[in-house]
């Protein structure tokens, strides 16, 4: 990234997004840093930002007023979390797309020349994920369009709005869809966690508080690939530079079911032979998802780099330190 170029983060205070403003202060960009959350709330500390915005960008005038003067804008803000939120709070998941077109206009206003969409898997057409173990999902699968109904719909709809933008107005795009991207400074409690965040936590918690039992979602058996922050980041970034305007994977090809990831994160722990209390009746989403990355390897020669165990070690590590940091105090508005 060139560190001359000032670059407008939205969804600065949230998990990817922390990670992202971070990259580009190390990088040496002067960067606009900008959440609905306040400050005190968002999960990484920007003490080098010099530019912060508590603000709702659904609102137009905020995203004019924000987005004024910047080269570059990375949208990586929505309303989301795990199952247990997408699968309860659909009309909310879908007000997220005032922040995207809000955004895009606010480009075509300002003339501002590059835009990054953060899409997701969740786009994909649901009767392709009905197995267990599946095919990785190419790009193409979005379409014909049957979506995860709420939040997956706002993020195809996004997508979609994005390239009219690109094609009438000129906006260089790029997308990305990310498969289940986990990490440090990711929400681990309070109904917004996903699944790697949600079980190390638990583990953690039967270890310290000597249980047997953990609870799981689902039989254990659906399957997902996860993604790394750190390969999140670098492809993303990848993306960005690169010329391919079209929706692109961003995920590992580590397909493995709950049930596999749970033995990985006891063996981290050295906890093991948890019973599984499998909690039928909770969200379960599709019974499978992979990506497939022929496309991102195709049009930047780069795959990930950091493996599922290696991962959740990082994560694992950064959740029990936070839960001894906080007297094991669940709140999912604790700063991190
Ligand atoms: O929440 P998630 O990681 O989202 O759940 C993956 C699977 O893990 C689900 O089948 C869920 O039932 C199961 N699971 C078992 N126990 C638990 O304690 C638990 N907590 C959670 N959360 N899940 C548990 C996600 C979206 C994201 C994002 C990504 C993109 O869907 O929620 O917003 O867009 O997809 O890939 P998941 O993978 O279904």
């Amino acid at each position: 990234m060139d560190k001359n170029k000032t670059i407008l983060v939205v969804g600065a205070g949230g998990f990817i997004g922390g990670h992202m403003v971070k990259r580009f202060i190390d990088n040496g960009n002067k960067v606009i840093a900008s959440d609905i959350k306040p400050k005190e709330y968002w999960f990484q500390d920007f003490e080098k930002s010099n530019n912060y915005y508590a603000t709702d960008m659904k609102d137009m005038s905020n995203c004019m007023k924000v987005a004024k003067g910047v080269d570059y804008v990375f949208n990586m803000a929505c309303n989301m979390g795990g199952m247990g939120f997408i699968e309860n709070n659909r009309a909310e998941c879908m007000q997220s797309v005032l922040i995207n077109t809000n955004l895009l206009i606010a480009c075509k206003e300002h003339e501002i020349k590059k835009y990054f969409f953060s899409s997701s898997a969740c786009a994909y057409n649901i009767s392709k994920q009905q197995n267990t173990f599946i095919e990785g999902l190419k790009e193409e699968d979005a379409y014909p369009a049957d979506p995860e109904d709420g939040y997956g719909w706002e993020k195809l709809f996004s997508e979609r709005m994005c390239r009219h933008f690109m094609e009438d107005y000129g906006i260089e795009v790029r997308i990305a869809r990310y498969h289940n991207i986990y990490g440090p400074y990711g929400t681990y409690d309070g109904g917004r966690e996903k699944a790697p965040a949600a079980l190390c936590r638990k583990i953690i918690d039967a270890k310290l508080n000597k249980k047997n039992k953990i609870d799981v979602w689902g039989d254990g058996e659906q399957t997902r690939t996860f993604l790394y922050i750190d390969d999140c980041l670098e492809g993303t970034l990848r993306l960005f530079e690169s010329d391919y305007s079209k929706p692109v994977n961003i995920g590992s090809d580590e397909q493995v079911s709950i049930n596999q990831m749970i033995d990985i994160i006891e063996d981290i722990s050295g906890y093991k032979n948890l019973k599984k209390n499998y909690q039928l009746d909770k969200p379960k989403g599709v019974r499978g998802r992979s990506s497939n990355n022929d496309l991102i390897k195709k049009v930047l020669n780069w795959s990930y780099g950091i493996d599922l165990k290696n991962g959740l070690t990082r994560t694992y590590g950064w959740i029990e330190s936070e839960m001894s940091r906080k007297g094991n105090n669940i709140n999912r508005f604790t700063k991190s």
